[in-house]
């Protein structure tokens, strides 16, 4: 278990709470019948951007290996590594040309199977990040499949014939996607830029490719392309890891008919005319060979779990990735709405949200989730630029003390910033170049990790890493936080800590609490046996006193160091305090 990294030695002094975030009781962990992915911390690594061990700028596999301490102290159950499978790299890693080896700048399966074995000796799991989508257009598969129309892969990819140009279905925006008299099939976007089409002349047919033309889209309607990815996950799974994190997994399926999508008003940052995706994400066919993928992990010994990146707008939508009832799909869609959706640090978001996870799922777990590769870090999008260490803390406490599993990406737990390129000439992500500058592309969010103070914060020797280093390193790295229980570090270390010990922390049930002062975000954990648990997040600047309930025992657990305190009848919460603790 990790170690706690600060105790109150008097208990006057926790109640009281006047010492810097203050964790009171050390319970040793507690069994639970549950499966070990639903109390689990998962923790996202950038592997670009981690470590890098060889000093090529380029964080890698043994850079991982090096960094598992930390992470067993920090109190991660899992990581999930993004791609670092052999890939032309157009996508970092998305554009997949091999799916059973390691690209050489990452390392060697021998590298991975170390990871795996020393992960497993700290108590760290390794999930694998897995594109179903697509490939690279430079996998054999899709080499061969563009060679001709009759080869044994030709079907394996969405091809089409488009349409005469002149149709009068062809618009003005097709008709710049035109090749040798043929127009695109169909108004279909790309989410990176352009037509989803790409015309090849050797079969004088157009590709769909929902991200970047080197990512051509598979046909999930062959059974040949299930049994192949099947097979991927063998592999893997053969090889001990955890899991799979299955990337852009409500787009496996598109319209057969290759119907236009509904226009949704304005263009997008590319200068496409934006478009409802009805008829290329979240369609039904997908859950047939979801619940085929899970029913064969399944089969494995451990547990082995199946995330989603389920950009989906709603519970309805997620209570079918779970398969709920029967909950036979993912085990863990990722709840991108909570996350991603908010509009600012605010509970009624987050109350609303926080009720429908609970309520509206159809009984599947929880995945939260503030932050990724692809999108602003967390603690800028709702900083106010005043009390952004304590904003971040209060997310860190959503994250972490509701009733969820918790995933969270490098860099979030000790405040690290996105910092976009601020010239197109520096920018790496092609987004970022397609976009600039209405869309500066996902760079900012993947600066290398913030090991120390120092040239390269720690993350390399080289000189010249594959994204520069932020200057906001000599505020945010993890040496100084490390030494500092103060710091968001410390506050995440002594909430997972907490999420560990705390019986009231683990199952149970979670309700959010309705009658609260303007500016609180509160919840109650009820586990099955024990005292139940508070959690207050004063998300305002301005002091706020909660009531307790009648003859409740108040006895806190974690506060930060505004000096959250309760006199038995009420919580006193100063401006942007957090107040965890049992309520008897
Ligand atoms: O992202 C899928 C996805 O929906 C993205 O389009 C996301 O909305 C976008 O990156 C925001 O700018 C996954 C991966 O997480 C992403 O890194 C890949 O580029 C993408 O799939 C293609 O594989």
């Amino acid at each position: 278990m990790a170690s706690f990294p600060y105790r109150c030695r008097h208990l006057l002094a926790a109640m009281l709470m006047l010492t810097p975030p203050c964790l009171v009781a050390a319970a040793s962990s507690v069994e639970t019948n549950q499966p070990w992915w639903k109390r689990a911390v998962i923790y996202e690594v950038y592997v670009r951007s981690f470590q890098d061990a060889d000093g090529d700028g380029l964080g890698d596999l043994r850079g991982v290996v090096d960094r598992l301490p930390y992470l067993q102290r920090l109190g991660v159950d899992a990581i999930w590594l993004t791609p670092f499978y052999p890939s032309p790299q157009v996508d970092f890693g998305y554009d997949i040309s091999d799916y059973r080896s390691i690209d050489p700048r990452f390392g060697s399966l021998a590298n991975f199977d170390r990871l795996v074995a020393e992960g497993n000796r700290r108590g760290v799991r390794v999930i694998v990040d897995l594109v179903l989508n697509h490939t690279s257009d430079q996998h054999p598969w899709f080499r061969e499949s563009a060679s001709s129309r009759d080869n044994p892969r030709a079907d394996w990819y969405v091809w089409s014939d488009g349409v005469p140009v002149d149709a009068p279905s062809v618009d003005a925006v097709q008709r710049r996607f035109a090749h040798e008299g043929r127009a695109p099939p169909n108004n279909w976007t790309s989410g990176f830029g352009g037509s989803a089409w790409e015309w090849v002349p050797a079969r004088r047919q157009f590709y769909y490719h929902r991200f970047y033309r080197q990512q051509p889209d598979l046909n999930w309607r062959n059974p040949a392309v299930e049994r192949a990815m099947t097979d991927v996950m063998r592999f893997w799974l053969d090889r001990g890891v955890a899991g799979f994190r299955l990337d852009a997994v409500t787009s496996l399926f598109e319209d057969p008919a290759l119907r236009d999508e509904p226009a949704a008003g304005g263009l997008d940052a590319f200068g496409m005319p934006k478009l409802r995706h009805v008829l290329t994400d979240d369609l039904p066919e997908e859950h047939a060979v979801i619940r085929r993928l899970r029913a064969m992990v399944d089969r494995y010994s451990g547990s082995r779990v199946l995330i989603g990146e389920t950009w989906v707008d709603g519970a309805a939508s997620m209570r079918r990735w779970y398969g709920a009832p029967a909950l036979d799909e993912l085990q863990l869609p990722m709840d991108t709405v909570l996350g991603f959706g908010g509009p600012r640090y605010s509970p009624d978001w987050f109350r609303r949200r926080l009720r429908e996870a609970q309520t509206g799922f159809g009984g599947g777990q929880p995945l939260f989730v503030f932050d990724n590769h692809d999108t602003e870090r967390s603690i800028d999008k709702f900083a106010d630029g005043v009390h952004d260490i304590a904003i971040a803390k209060g997310i860190a406490t959503i994250l972490y003390a509701s009733q969820a599993t918790a995933l969270t990406y490098y860099g979030a737990e000790i405040g690290m910033r996105t910092r976009p390129p601020l010239r197109r000439e520096d920018v790496r992500d092609p987004i970022g170049l397609a976009g600039w500058p209405q869309d500066k592309g996902r760079d900012g969010e993947r600066r290398p990790m913030q090991w120390t103070a120092g040239a390269q914060a720690g993350f390399t020797t080289n000189p010249s890493p594959w994204l520069p280093v932020d200057p906001d390193r000599a505020r945010a790295n993890v040496a100084s936080e490390e030494a500092d229980p103060a710091s968001l570090l410390g506050w995440t270390k002594a909430l997972i800590a907490l999420r560990r010990s705390e019986p009231g922390l683990q199952g149970g049930t979670m309700t959010l609490l309705d009658t609260v002062p303007p500016g609180v975000l509160a919840w109650q954990r009820l586990p099955g046996r024990g005292p139940r648990i508070w959690v207050a997040i004063n998300m305002s600047a301005v002091a706020q006193d909660m009531a307790l309930p009648a003859g409740a025992k108040p006895h806190a657990l974690l506060t930060t160091e505004a000096a959250a305190s309760h006199d038995g009848r009420a919580l006193h919460l100063p401006p942007f305090a957090i107040w965890i603790g049992r309520v008897g």
